[in-house]
């Protein structure tokens, strides 16, 4: 959903523009020990920032900052342990970079104070359902990204079940997308995730990439995070660490079937092959 120049959407991420006149890139920025993909890499606040400016020179548009691993069996961290990992990254890369920052979190404190740092957006992979989080996010008036989640991410993959599942999510998605503007969220600061991998097994991930127009046509943005992740390992057999090409084809589907940003670990890689997408679509509509 990229639209003509009149239709262009545009998230203002508390005074930092994320134009979404093409496929946009979200840098993933893990602040945990224990993130599947990248196994504690960036542990460390000064290590975190040194990879986000490597990212935003890479041609990230946006970065996401994330304080607790979001995985299968993680360990949950409490909200000061979360604002400990997650607050002095986001107050550096507010004054160091001129990018956009989204605050990966569920937890309504940690989305005030993100807020209050520089975050200018909130990314909830359980859509906006814990406590108090509806009301935040309301209250600081930012683009949300509200998430498709099947279960608890602790169970979310034992035995996920759909009778069609990309209507059961685009029908979840939009209900929450209400009951967020019932409460006072605006139309234009929502965004939409599938939530490949959360709750889903290869075949509900395949239906709903091949399904995605279906999602990207009710007028709202859509994200799509499938950088590393598990359906890569079991089309190709690889391991997280060695899943670019399959991360990059799956952006290149994703951006194709009208993802407005993807959620990525490979920012310069996926930005190549999205520069690729672009001129290939380009020369559609203007023929030599
Ligand atoms: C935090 N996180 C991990 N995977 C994700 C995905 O697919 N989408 C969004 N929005 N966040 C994610």
């Amino acid at each position: 959903m990229h639209g003509t120049p009149e239709q262009t959407l545009s998230l203002d991420c508390g005074g930092r523009p994320l134009v979404l006149d093409r496929p946009r890139i979200m840098g993933v920025l893990n602040v945990t020990p224990d993130s599947f993909s990248d196994g504690g890499a960036w542990l460390s606040p000064r290590e975190a920032l040194m990879h986000a400016h490597r990212m935003a020179a890479a041609g990230a548009d946006i970065i996401d900052v994330g304080g607790e691993s979001t995985r299968p069996g993680a360990a949950e961290v409490s909200v000061q342990q979360e604002l400990d990992r997650v607050i002095p990254v986001i107050e550096a890369l507010w004054a160091e970079t001129r990018l956009p920052i989204s605050i990966d979190t569920s937890k309504a404190e940690v989305m005030r104070e993100a807020a209050a740092a520089g975050a200018g957006m909130i990314n909830d992979v359980c859509a906006l359902r814990g406590d108090d989080a509806v009301e935040a996010a309301a209250e600081l008036a930012l683009p949300v990204c509200l998430m498709h989640l099947q279960g608890k991410p602790g169970s979310m993959q034992r035995e996920p079940r759909y009778e069609d599942v990309c209507a059961e999510v685009t029908t979840f998605l939009l209900k929450r997308a209400e009951i967020c503007i019932n409460a006072g969220i605006a139309r234009e600061n929502i965004v939409l995730d599938p939530g490949f991998g959360f709750g889903k097994l290869l075949e509900h991930n395949l239906a709903l990439l091949q399904g995605m127009a279906q999602l990207c046509g009710h007028g709202f943005p859509v994200l799509a995070g499938l950088s590393r992740k598990s359906m890569i390992g079991q089309i190709t057999g690889r391991e997280v660490s060695d899943r670019l090409a399959g991360s990059l084809a799956l952006a290149l589907l994703a951006a194709q079937q009208g993802a407005s940003i993807v959620r990525v670990h490979d920012v310069a890689e996926t930005a190549d092959t999205l520069r690729v997408l672009e001129a290939f679509q380009a020369s559609l509509t203007d023929p030599a």
